[in-house]
């Protein structure tokens, strides 16, 4: 797999994540899987009412695990829940429960035939997060992934403001440079 596939395959948007007209979109979500504010609230505000239905039946999600639902009134058929880990410094095995949901969020997307799959930055706003740090485990995770995987067409990276995307696209930039 040559470098110039996984940067067609692998691409850092600005924008808002509810309008990605892909499969399946990543909600940053809560151990509730019942709702919240940030990109969880404004999932939910864009799926409708019925999320929220499907969600009640999941039982909750634990930290660095995933679980999927139908995107109803989204343009994604799929909303994939995953739930990042609280920023606490970073000695408790932040960094590994975050590649953990990335990982998990693949394994759901090929379970489910899934081509193109949109990310927000999992744990940077209300989780807190540092966002250089979350940007690399995200790009990190997501090379690995599509260097073994071949069905998936499109990673993206879905960045909240100008800020967030220069972040992301120097991440990017030094992890398929080598960094
Ligand atoms: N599209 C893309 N990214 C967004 C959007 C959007 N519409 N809105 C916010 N972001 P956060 P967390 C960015 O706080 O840190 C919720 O209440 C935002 O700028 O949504 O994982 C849950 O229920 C930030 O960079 O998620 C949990 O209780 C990133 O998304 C808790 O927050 C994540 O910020 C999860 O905290």
């Amino acid at each position: 797999m040559s470098a110039t596939d996984i940067a067609n395959r692998l691409v850092v948007v600005e924008g808002d994540i509810t309008k990605q007209a892909v499969d399946a979109i990543v909600n940053a979500a809560n151990e509730s899987l019942l709702g919240g504010g940030g990109v969880d609230g404004a999932i939910h505000r864009a799926a409708g009412p019925e999320l929220l239905e499907e969600c009640r039946k999941l039982g909750g999600c634990p930290t660095g695990q995933a679980k999927i639902t139908r995107g109803y009134r989204l343009p994604a058929k799929w909303v994939i829940h995953t739930v990042g880990p609280v920023w606490r410094g970073g000695t408790r095995g932040e960094d590994d429960l975050l590649a953990s949901c990335y990982r998990s969020c693949f394994a759901l997307a090929e379970q489910h035939g899934i081509r193109t799959i949109a990310f927000p930055s999992i744990s940077t706003g209300a989780y807190g997060f540092p966002m250089e740090r979350a940007a690399r485990i995200a790009v990190r995770e997501a090379k690995a992934f599509l260097e073994r995987n071949k069905t998936v067409e499109k990673v993206l990276l879905v960045c909240f403001g100008q800020k967030a995307f220069e972040i992301h696209q120097q991440a990017l930039k030094e992890i398929l440079a080598g960094g």
